[in-house]
């Protein structure tokens, strides 16, 4: 079984290589020759994903046993012969779906597009395709299409339509992709499958939906360069403003799309880009998922990639019965309710020109700064760094103005006494041209702030130090991306923090990272402040990246800083050996 698991997860991280593989060529390829049709897409921001199949009336459960994480590749991990699979088509019987409910929904949530899956992996077509009969009105007992009403209602409402198509993977097919449990690999005709149901079903999807505002392809494979482009010129032929993603594969696409539940820890493109999410941890219903995102960390997961300049697009997993779980339902209202208030600081900006700073993000737009508040200091003052004038500032929200003065080290704004939990946004009317960003610009940390964080993108690494996100996940599929400083493992090798201590005091020094048992008990040292400060590593976790990497917070130090200003932290190996371990962040606790 155990082997089973691990071929099955290899599966989906060979083909999630392939979608990171994608995401570098997209750069280099793509990026520089913008789509004329991406700007509405790129002032969106915000999108609705949804998962809906067959995998939504098994909910991750097959024959009594429960698949954790995605469930939506529940038949590839159970290995369950098609036939028996596709019997779930005879019970999916949604009477409780309401295209106009949806479409309100992500209407409500300050959504701006909406993708769902027309045909995922398990191959069946949630649409009336004359392709095959593997479809939801000639195989359910539902005998209807559901998309038709759909990407109307959406439309009425205001939103882009867009499908999920997954172009290659189908476990129903024998010559599809990925179903090596039922069919012969070697035995595998992928062209046949191209021309036979793949490219016949998205001509269906093209042609028979209305204008689509994007096609959202899947897990690329079985086309050349040359094959995937003439892919993409029919769809311009028939729908000649729709967007298509970087996963349609070999490195085109108009958009691009960053792996399963990654935000990109530095932007590398130029183009229009997305970050996806789940609002549990699957992408398909799954009965046993109640890991949802609250209102507040939706929120700020928008705020965070669209300080990036990037669009969040949000999945729900509908049920078979139609409806959308009713955590979804009803935390997506409540981020909408925010939108509503906030939205000119999210909606049509572009990345913010200010580093992350202690008390949060910023957006742009031309002559305004949107500074979102995530953290209230304790004097109620926060420091826009770098800024040396500006005309106003006020609360977004109700557009009450603040006062604000000039400081050597920036602007300093004084906060309102009642703010947002989820996030507090202030407007600033800009006189000056925006700053460019300086990614290598010192990190801010103050005592008015519980604790402050460096982290290990704010890293400069030395020797044959590395900063890599590193990927795991809990259960099968549900990716976790934490950019860690890497591959330290002799005293040549190093990792420089800078940081603008804004007050004098003491500092708690605290330093978060993995390190698999085997590692553990290495010594390494960290100068600040002209003092050297050595630790011993502890034994914590192994890193594979289909398990749980767990992290600990180790405080190393208590340092006194006498003077504000720019201290130097540098953190290395005392002797040579393994890798000293995977550093996350260091923690600045001020001591007052
Ligand atoms: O295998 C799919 C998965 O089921 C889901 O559709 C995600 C959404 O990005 N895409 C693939 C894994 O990256």
């Amino acid at each position: 079984m155990k082997y089973l698991f691990i071929a099955c997860f290899l599966t989906l991280l060979f083909f999630n290589t392939v979608n990171a593989q994608e995401t570098e060529r997209w750069d280099k390829e793509v990026s520089a020759k913008p789509n004329s049709n991406q700007q509405w897409f790129k002032d969106a921001k915000f999108g609705m994903f949804i998962h809906w199949g067959l995998f939504a009336e098994a909910g991750g459960t097959w024959n009594g046993k429960n698949y954790y994480g995605i469930s939506e590749w529940m038949m590839n991990r159970g290995k369950i012969p098609a036939a028996d699979y596709a019997a779930l088509a005879k019970k999916f019987n949604p009477t409780q779906f309401s295209a106009k409910e949806w479409a309100q929904l992500a209407k409500d949530a300050g959504m701006k597009y909406m993708v769902i899956t027309a045909k995922h992996h398990e191959g069946f077509a949630m649409f009336d395709s004359k392709v095959s009969d593997f479809n939801i009105v000639k195989a359910t007992p539902y005998h209807q299409d559901p998309m038709k009403p759909l990407a109307q209602a959406v439309r009425n409402a205001g939103l882009k339509f867009g499908f999920y198509y997954s172009q290659f993977l189908d476990w129903h097919e024998p010559d599809g992709g990925g179903n090596k449990w039922d069919f012969n690999e070697t035995k595998k005709d992928y062209q046949a499958y191209y021309h036979t149901k793949s490219i016949p079903q998205i001509k269906e999807l093209l042609t028979n939906y209305g204008p689509l505002g994007l096609i959202w392809f899947d897990m690329p494979g079985g086309l050349s360069k040359d094959e995937t482009q003439s892919l993409i010129n029919d769809v311009r032929k028939i729908q000649p403003g729709c967007l298509i993603s970087s996963r349609v594969g070999n490195g085109l696409g108009d958009f691009k799309d960053y792996g399963d539940g990654e935000i990109p820890a530095t932007v590398s493109t130029t183009g229009a880009w997305e970050a996806l999410f789940t609002h549990n941890d699957s992408w398909g219903y799954s009965k046993f998922d109640y890991n949802f995102k609250t209102p507040k960390e939706i929120i700020r997961l928008l705020t965070t990639v669209s300080s990036k300049g990037g669009n969040l697009i949000l999945n729900v997993g509908p049920d078979s019965s139609g409806r959308m779980p009713a955590y979804s339902v009803k935390y997506l209202r409540q981020a909408g309710k925010w939108l509503k208030i906030n939205g000119e600081a999210i909606y049509g900006t572009t990345a913010g020109f200010i580093n992350p700073q202690p008390w949060g993000l910023t957006t742009a737009k031309p002559h305004k700064l949107y500074l979102h508040v995530f953290e209230r200091p304790k004097n109620g003052f926060i420091l826009v760094p770098g800024l040396q004038q500006i005309k106003k500032a006020y609360l977004l929200a109700n557009k009450q103005q603040l006062a604000f003065i000039k400081t050597t080290g920036g602007i300093s704004i004084k906060l309102p006494y009642l703010t947002d939990d989820y996030n507090t946004v202030i407007a600033l009317d800009l006189i000056d041209k925006p700053l460019t960003p300086d990614p290598n610009a010192p990190v801010t940390v103050s005592d008015q702030y519980t604790s402050n964080a460096l982290d290990a993108i704010n890293a400069h690494p030395f020797g044959k130090t590395k900063i890599k996100s590193i990927t795991y996940s809990h259960y099968f599929g549900d990716w976790k991306h934490v950019p860690c400083v890497i591959e330290m493992t002799t005293p040549q090798d190093s990792a420089v923090f800078h940081a603008n201590i804004t007050e004098p005091g003491d500092y708690k020094v605290t330093l978060e990272y993995a390190c698999a048992p085997a590692q553990a008990k290495q010594e390494g040292v960290m100068s600040l402040n002209e003092k050297e400060y050595q630790f011993e590593t502890l034994p914590i976790s192994d890193y594979e990246s289909h398990k749980p990497l767990l992290f600990i917070k180790q405080t190393i130090a208590i340092t006194t800083i006498k003077k504000a200003g720019l201290y130097q932290l540098n953190i290395r190996p005392l002797h040579s050996g393994t890798e000293l371990f995977k550093l996350k962040t260091i923690w600045l606790e001020p001591i007052n």
